[in-house]
């Protein structure tokens, strides 16, 4: 016979950030604890960004009735000219006077508030004064913890200005990572959003009561250690693997690719950037006649604007009538969105060419699909180079960061074709995602650190 304590239910709210890559991870680890009997309060700031954050958020709600929403209402934004998503993140934090009141009014009084990593430094000090006890998810790898927990001693140093491109950045003597691999934003002698955000939130995310981290042990173990071990820094709060974080019920809709039935297995290369990095327009038809000349079958989701609501262009007009003639013969092309999850998980997906956003890297090891790296920008060089050392896939380090170069059709073709026919990275790739699943399932590494958590809050 269970005791009480075990059968009384934990009660835990999340707040995201803004951008699917951040809503995501949010709505999957909502729908884990439902799964797990924690009751769960949804706080969704009000409006979003981008078109596909509502409709996700309206299917999520539909499909988890279980799940309470709260609408946080905030600030109306004001003229500026910062990424679009990095506003609305600094927006919410500058809105969050608004949200003691709607935490107060919480029924019954949650055991824990789980935020992202890009709000810590606001939301730590809110939860402080009402003692309500704080967790962060860092939507990003383990590897980007390391930069993220060591970056605000670094940039006070002279420590990473002295240091060339292929130079290890150090802390403590422990190494991190090649200075090449980080996000641009970080090196630059003037301040900017990405580096003040970043060191705010490094500082103050030591002070809650535990982060949460969406990979898995067997996928970043070295990193992991480094962390939990004390190497980064020596006093840190528990730090817990719990992912992959597996796709929730809302996000299996019916793939409207009929086309994707009728090939062969494996044999078609999946191309996204995700859901916020448009690619220049040159890149783009350069692109498209690499996809063409690797003659590989592929499925291509083409974006031109960093948020779709402000994406109206026909498709032929952003890679031009002759180009879309051509694609058609091999390849199917979608603009704007393409259900990610049911692609990857179409038996007739066999690549991924990705930019590494950390979302898509655990999506591809969850399915078991071999990545063919393009890094475009912030944490994606830290990503690739996971994925390459894991063997997931391959990185080609000198197509730069986005915008660096043009990158030609004859060259992407070679790489396609090696990433397709290479047999053994294919092999490796399924075993990541035995690998992953055994994480996640009953007994797995992830379960346990997502079922220590559970007990914590079950207690509180
Ligand atoms: N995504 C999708 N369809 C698209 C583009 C993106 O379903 O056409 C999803 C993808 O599966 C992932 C998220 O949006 O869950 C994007 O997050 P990621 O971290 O990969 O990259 P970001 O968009 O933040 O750069
Ligand atoms: C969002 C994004 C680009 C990007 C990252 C994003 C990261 C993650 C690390 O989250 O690199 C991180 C960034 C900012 C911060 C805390 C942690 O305040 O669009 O590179």
């Amino acid at each position: 016979m269970s005791s009480s304590s075990d059968q009384k239910l934990a009660h835990v709210a999340l707040l995201p950030s803004a951008g699917m890559g951040h809503l995501t991870p949010f709505l999957r680890l909502a729908a884990l604890l439902t799964a797990r009997n924690v009751q769960v309060t949804f706080i969704t700031p009000h409006p979003t960004v981008s078109l596909t954050e509502s409709q996700a958020l309206s299917r999520f709600f539909a499909s988890f009735p279980q799940v309470k929403q709260k609408q946080f209402h905030l600030l109306p934004p004001e003229e500026n000219s910062a990424d679009p998503f990095f506003y609305h993140m600094q927006l919410i934090k500058s809105s969050c006077h608004l949200l003691s009141p709607l935490l107060s009014a919480l029924t019954p009084s949650p055991s824990g508030f789980i935020t992202d990593m890009t709000l810590a430094s606001t939301i730590i000090p809110i939860t402080q004064a009402i003692s309500l006890p704080n967790y962060v998810l860092f939507t990003s790898s383990a590897k980007m913890m390391t930069l993220f927990l060591s970056y605000p001693t670094l940039a006070g140093s002279k420590a990473l200005d002295d240091l060339d491109e292929t130079d290890v950045i150090k802390i403590r003597n422990v190494e991190l990572m090649p200075k090449s691999l980080v996000p641009p934003p970080l090196l630059q002698k003037s301040n900017n959003f990405f580096k003040n955000s970043f060191i705010e939130n490094g500082m103050k995310v030591i002070e809650s009561c535990g982060i949460l981290l969406n990979t898995f042990v067997s996928f970043e173990l070295e990193s992991l250690r480094k962390i939990n071990d004390g190497q980064v820094l020596e006093r840190l709060p528990p730090v817990v693997a719990i992912g992959p974080l597996p796709p929730c019920d809302s996000e299996k809709s019916q793939l409207q690719l009929t086309w994707l039935d009728d090939q062969p297995a494996g044999s078609v290369l999946y191309v996204s950037f995700g859901s916020r990095t448009a690619l220049a327009r040159d890149q783009i038809r350069e692109l498209g006649e690499g996809l063409i000349k690797s003659g590989s079958r592929f499925v291509w989701m083409v974006k031109d604007k960093k948020v779709d609501r402000e994406d109206s262009e026909e498709l032929e007009e952003v890679i031009g009538h002759e180009l879309m003639e051509r694609v058609k013969e091999k390849g199917l092309i979608v603009k704007d969105w393409l259900n990610q999850e049911a692609t990857l998980s179409h038996p007739a997906v066999g690549g991924f060419l990705s930019h590494c956003g950390w979302n898509s890297v655990m999506e591809a090891a969850w399915h078991g699909v071999r990545i063919l790296a393009w890094p475009q920008n912030g944490d994606q060089k830290v990503n690739a180079d996971i994925v390459e050392r894991i063997g997931l896939g391959t990185w080609v380090k000198s197509w730069g960061w986005s915008g660096e170069m043009l990158v030609k059709g004859e060259e992407i073709a070679e790489r396609i074709r090696e990433s397709m026919g290479n047999e053994s990275l294919r092999i490796q790739a399924l075993g990541i995602k035995e690998d992953a699943r055994k994480a996640v399932g009953f007994g797995g590494s992830s379960y346990k650190g997502l079922t220590e958590l559970i007990s914590m809050w079950k207690h509180f």
